[in-house]
Formats: structure tokens, sequence, C-alpha cells
């Protein structure tokens, strides 16, 4: 790729937003939700702060008209996005046109460039790089808060963990300007990149679970067992309860080889064999054990952040912020815990459940957070609860407003093939309820008043039975 050419387009975004600080504007950054998204804003937020001026945040799922209306109704005379944007270039042409805009983004743009000289797309995939390797959403705003400043530098390691967080180095080695940011990094001192496994959780899992939920690559007759993980690393000589940060170099060395000896014999492919041992990046800036030492782990947290719509406090971890890391953490294992008391409420109550021709519909009440419905109507399914073939839904009360209830719809391919289209049907019944549904074939989402629920029930079935019929019919 054209590496000069790329970064002189992002000093032109830089100069943009050095202006606007100047004139005293408020830069409205809006970024993606991922852990790249949300490393991204937090570089440049960074950068607008080093720079003395003030900044205002969003993290977001997606780009939509909506959005970049409700953008226009703000005001701003600048807009940053970052790690989204290139895929909505008409839209905030056609909504923010008086306003500057810098897009900072790594996905295949709608077009090369912007027509106004307001607006300028920082995008290094019109100057020959690959998106899915040669840099990241926060690489971009990396670069761009580098041109800004010399001293944003020292915002590499966050910008690795958004390239992680993205898989950029997913075939085990960093590519194009990810190396750049690399270099960068390594003569600030502030991270390593180490050939090591590439196996999540080197910082907070025992090997005994390293080795068991390991999918990428899949340890044969290891993956998906714990007790076989255990077994196989005593017989290595490892203690299954030892961290792989804990390891000595031999003992790391000793591991990888035995692992590599394990793939070979059962026949794994070759490029499941490289991916084992690979770049892993490593920051001095947290301890070792912590999760932010090491850029997957930190990226999964960032991710979990984003997921459960606190992608914010995702932000005020990057910046540093020891307080929102403990919340963040706290966060998750909550979350965890209900995820794990779901379960439990709908394996011990599944007897509830109304089973129609057609499908399965569970209401939860209040003994179910309306934020899990989904993971718990995949509960069903996964713990053998239901025939496979027969959509489930599960519908809990809503934690926003007390007359209404949220559910999910999940099912299998098994069942697809029978002809329903679960986002449909559930788009027609919010439909004649007075709420709002829909989502895809195989999963999807409604909502509508709880005193409905009797209806829902059989309108459910009426409509996934008018899809069985459709299909027959064509055939
Ligand atoms: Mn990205």
């Amino acid at each position: 790729m054209d590496r000069g050419a790329f970064l002189e387009r992002a000093r032109e975004g830089a100069e943009l937003i050095k202006m606007h600080i100047e004139l005293g504007h408020t830069i409205r950054i809006v970024s993606h939700r991922d852990a790249d998204g949300i490393t991204a804003g937090a570089i440049l937020a960074r950068a607008v702060a080093r720079e003395g001026g003030t900044f205002q945040l969003s993290i977001v799922k997606q780009v939509s008209e909506e959005l970049i209306k409700d953008l226009a109704a703000e005001k701003h005379r600048i807009y940053v996005f970052s790690d989204l944007g290139s895929g909505s270039m008409g839209l905030i042409e056609k909504y923010l046109e008086g306003a500057t805009v810098v897009v900072a983004d790594h996905h295949p743009p709608e077009r090369d460039g912007f027509s106004t000289d307001s607006h300028v797309l920082v995008n290094p995939v019109p100057f020959g790089a690959n998106s899915v390797r040669d840099l990241s959403g926060s690489g971009v705003a990396y670069f761009v808060a580098r041109e800004m400043n010399e001293k944003n530098r020292d915002l590499a390691y966050i910008a690795l963990v958004g390239a992680v967080g993205d898989m950029q180095e997913i075939d085990g080695t960093f590519h194009g300007m990810n190396t750049d940011i690399i270099e960068d990094g390594k003569d600030l001192g502030i991270l390593e990149v180490r050939k090591e496994l590439r196996l999540f959780g080197r910082e907070s899992r025992p090997l005994r679970q390293m080795l068991a939920y390991s999918t990428n690559p899949e340890i044969p007759e290891v993956t998906g067992d714990e007790r076989k993980a255990i077994e196989w690393l005593r017989a290595k000589g490892f203690d299954p309860e030892v961290k792989y940060w804990q390891l000595r170099e031999e003992e790391k060395r000793k591991l990888h080889d035995a692992l590599v000896i394990h793939l070979i014999k059962h026949g794994a492919p070759k490029e499941a064999i490289d991916r084992l041992i690979g770049d892993v990046v490593v920051s001095p800036l947290y301890p070792e054990g912590d999760p932010r030492h090491e850029a997957r782990e930190f990226a999964t947290l960032l991710n979990a952040t984003g997921r459960l719509n606190a992608g914010t406090l995702g932000v005020a971890i990057c910046l540093g912020d020891e307080d929102a890391y403990r919340r963040a953490r706290k966060m998750l294992d909550d979350y965890k815990r209900e995820q794990i008391e779901a379960r439990k409420f709908i394996i011990q109550n599944w007897s509830m459940v109304d089973e129609g021709e057609h499908a399965y519909v569970f209401y939860a009440g209040r003994s179910i957070r309306d934020t899990l419905v989904g993971i718990a109507a995949n509960i069903a399914i996964n713990a053998g609860l239901v025939d496979p073939e027969k959509p489930v839904v599960v519908l809990a009360d809503s934690d926003e407003d007390e007359s209404l209830v949220k559910g999910s719809a999940r099912t299998t391919e098994r069942a697809l093939e029978k002809g329903y289209h679960l986002g449909d049907a559930l788009r027609e019944v919010a439909e004649k309820l007075g709420g709002e549904g829909g989502g895809h074939a195989i999963a999807a989402g409604i909502r509508f008043p709880r005193d409905r629920i009797e209806e829902f029930i059989r309108l459910f079935n009426e409509a996934l039975e008018k899809q069985v019929e459709g299909k027959g019919s064509e055939g």
C-alpha cells in the first residue's frame, strides 16, 4: 500500500480537527461499539484532550439514517467517525453537508473520497490496504492522532488492542501498517510482541481452561473437556492450575512443543499448527496477570462492555481510568452470574412452557433479565429441552417499561428448512399486537404489551403455520 499518501490524508484529517479545537468547537466523536471502535474512540478523545480541546463521544452499534439525522440536529461544527462511516458516505454528505466531517475508518468505503473539502475520508483501503489485516479502525485513529501530535505515539498499545480485537493477526502475524504501530510502541517501551501460545487466557485463565476452551485452533481430545485438559497437562508435567504468564520461558517452550506434537499426531491441518504460536502483544504498562496486560484479553474486556451498552466505560478504561476498570469487571461478573442463574431458572422451570403446534413460548416474568432472553432461548435449545425443529421464544418483563414484555426467538438450521422465518413472523405479529418486532430467519426479537401474551402465543403459531404452508405450496 501507499503509506505516504495515506499518511498525507491522515494529516488532512488531523489538521481539520486541530483547527476546530483552536476555534473552541466541541469535537463530536462517534465510534463503533466493538473493541476496535472503543479503542479508536479513546485514541481520538485522548488526542483532542491533549490539544486542550473538548469532545463529546458516543459508542454506537451501527450507523443508520436515524443516527445521522440525530447527529445533524445536535448542530456541531465537526464530527469525527471512527471504525465506521465508510459505508454511509452518501448519508453523511446528505445530512452533515454544512459541517466538517472526518471519517477515520478501515472498512471498504462507498467511494474513494468525499466530494467536498470539508469532508475527509481517512481510510487505507483506497491506498491499497487490505481492510482485514493491514490496519484496523483503531490504527487509522492512531495515525490521525499521531499527525495531530507526535506525543500520541504513547497510544500505540491501545491501537494494537483494537487491531487484535478485529483479529488482524488471525494468521499469527501482524501485517501492513499494524507493524508501524508496533515499531512506535517498541521505541517507547510500552509494548512487546512475543512469539507465544496464542490461545485466549494468557493472563487470567489456568492452563486447564486455556486449553479446554481453545477453539482457534481446536485441540483434538482436549477442547471442550476440562478433565481431559487436566489429564493431558499432568501427563506432560504441567500444573493445570498455573496460568500461562507464570510459566518460565523454557516451560512455555516445552508446552508449545507438546501441543505441536499433539496436533501433528492428530492430523491437524498445517494452518492450525502455524496459528498456534505467533504474535502476542503485551504491555508493561499493566502488571502480569491483569487482563489489560495482554492485547487479546484487553480487547475481550472492551468487547464485553460494548455488548452491555457500556462502551463509554470501555473508553474510560483505555484512558487509564482504574475506577472504570473495576466497575467493568464487576459488571462482567454480574453478567456471567445472571447468565448462570438464567440457565438454572429455565432448566428448572421449563414445565411452565407453552408448547404449540409450531413454537415453544416461555414467559419468565422478572426472573430473567430482558437483556438475557436471547441467551435463554439458546440455552433451551442447547440444553436439549426442546424439539430442535420447533422455534423457541423466551419472554421477560421489560426493564424499562413495566407494561411491556421483551422476547427473543431462536431456532436451528434444521427448523429453517421447514420454511420458518422468525424475523418475518415476529414483525407480522408485533404489528397486530401494537409492538415492534423483526430480525433474521434464525434469530429475532419482539416487544409488545404484557397483557397480550396469550394472543401472542396464538398469533405466532399461526404466522409460523402460514410460513410452513407457503413453503409447501412452492414445491
Ligand atoms: Mn474495525
